[in-house]
């Protein structure tokens, strides 16, 4: 799964489509079996209820996706969930300045175009909200191909000095946040290591699919930490703070913590542990019916660890293996395709798990790890539909 240059999807769309009509729907590209073909339906969960419905982009409100409507690999950026926890701040580009500042030999205030000036690299990156939840049936997630300078090198050009362990981000967007009873108006920050800041993954991106980045997703500037969380990819970037102690910022330390239970040294607690690196994952998101008979679709989220395996399991049966898209790349959501051939009418539950190459497998919901608070949910999680 390396990073490669992507041919026109619109040039291979069309030739897949050709193709549809000749050829078995298994021989065919994966993504070209995304869209639905001629005569082909999606069969509804009874998981959702009918009156659930996915509202249009609104202002200042979150936006999440229609999973069940999931046909390319790239999220298009007028549908990519939105999620922001202030406002949504406009950055006029013309006084836009980047600033690096804190334990580093050379403070930056760089401009849009000097970032430009940068070399550019480009990474597929898919995240989720770590509020994601089956209640909108794990909406809040897309996928996107990201441009932009590597926040290593921009780092390096800053010279981090030794005795700084943290760097904290700032987005343009700011709030009241209160301790007890005194109130303080902060921006949206987030914060991580250096050596996790000094990864070769981050990016600091402009682009978004090939367009500049929308004002919803961060314009001119977000963070992008391939393989983290959604609250990682800082939006409205406007400083990046070197420092010698942590940030206890909101949404850092006090906000996005889950609340689990670990074993410590011996000792069974309950521990807060920060929203940070996404957790493995899967979840079926549609069933269609075609000529050839049902498939089942979903997706994969998870740090980058590569993949052994995506299960399907119908009802009670075993586990099948499913085909995961080759067009994957290593952080990139990975969609699955299983096709289910012999399925009876009736009602039927359908659940998906991933299993990492390190032999970690997805857990149920009822196996996982006591675990409080909405963040992180990554359990096995089933639907239910009715085969006609
Ligand atoms: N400045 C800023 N950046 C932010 C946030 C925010 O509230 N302010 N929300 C974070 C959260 S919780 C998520 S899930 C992602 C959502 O990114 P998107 O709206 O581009 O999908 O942005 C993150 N970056
Ligand atoms: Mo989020």
């Amino acid at each position: 799964m390396n990073e490669q240059p992507q041919q026109p999807r619109r040039d291979i769309l069309k030739t897949g489509l050709a193709l549809g009509c000749v050829g078995a729907a298994s021989s065919l590209p994966f993504w070209s079996r995304l869209a639905l073909a001629q005569g082909e339906q999606i069969v509804p969960f009874t998981d959702v209820p009918e009156t659930f419905a996915v509202p249009p982009v609104i202002p200042g409100s979150v936006h999440f996706l229609d999973t069940r409507a999931i046909d390319s690999f790239y999220t298009p950026n007028d549908d990519f969930y939105i999620v922001q926890h202030y406002d949504q701040p406009a950055v006029a580009e013309a006084d836009y300045r980047l600033h690096i500042t804190g334990m580093i030999d050379n403070p930056l205030a760089l401009t849009l175009a000097q970032l430009k000036e940068r070399p550019k690299v480009e990474i597929n990156a898919g995240f989720e909200c770590g509020g994601n939840r089956s209640a909108l049936f794990h909406g809040l997630i897309g996928n996107a191909r990201w441009g932009g300078v590597s926040l290593r090198d921009l780092l390096r050009e800053a010279g981090t000095q030794d005795g700084g362990i943290e760097v904290v981000f700032y987005g343009a967007d700011k709030g009241t946040e209160s301790i007890r009873d005194a109130d303080a108006e902060q921006n949206f920050g987030r914060s991580m290591t250096v050596s996790d800041a000094m990864g070769s993954d981050p990016i600091l991106a402009y682009e978004m699919n090939g367009e500049p980045l929308p004002h919803y997703h961060g314009a001119p500037l977000r963070l992008i930490m391939p393989g983290w969380y959604g609250v990682a990819n800082v939006k409205w970037l406007n400083q990046i703070h070197v420092q010698d102690r942590r940030f206890m910022g909101r949404f850092q330390a006090r906000d996005y913590v889950t609340l689990a239970r670990r074993d410590i040294g011996g000792v069974e607690r309950w521990e807060e542990r920060s929203v940070t690196k996404m957790r493995l994952k899967s979840s079926i998101v549609r069933v269609t019916r075609g000529t050839a008979g049902h498939t089942i679709t979903g997706f994969v989220l998870n740090d980058g660890t590569p993949l052994r395996s995506v299960e399907v399991r119908i009802d009670a049966g075993p586990w099948q293996p499913a085909e995961i898209d080759s067009e994957s790349t290593q952080y990139s959501w990975k969609l699955f395709n299983y096709a289910w051939t012999d399925a009876a009418p009736g009602e039927h539950t359908i659940v998906s798990r991933v299993t990492d190459v390190n032999g970690q497998v997805q857990a149920t919901e009822a196996e996982m790890p006591e675990k409080r608070t909405r963040w992180e949910n990554y359990g096995q999680f089933p639907r239910t539909l009715r085969i006609a």
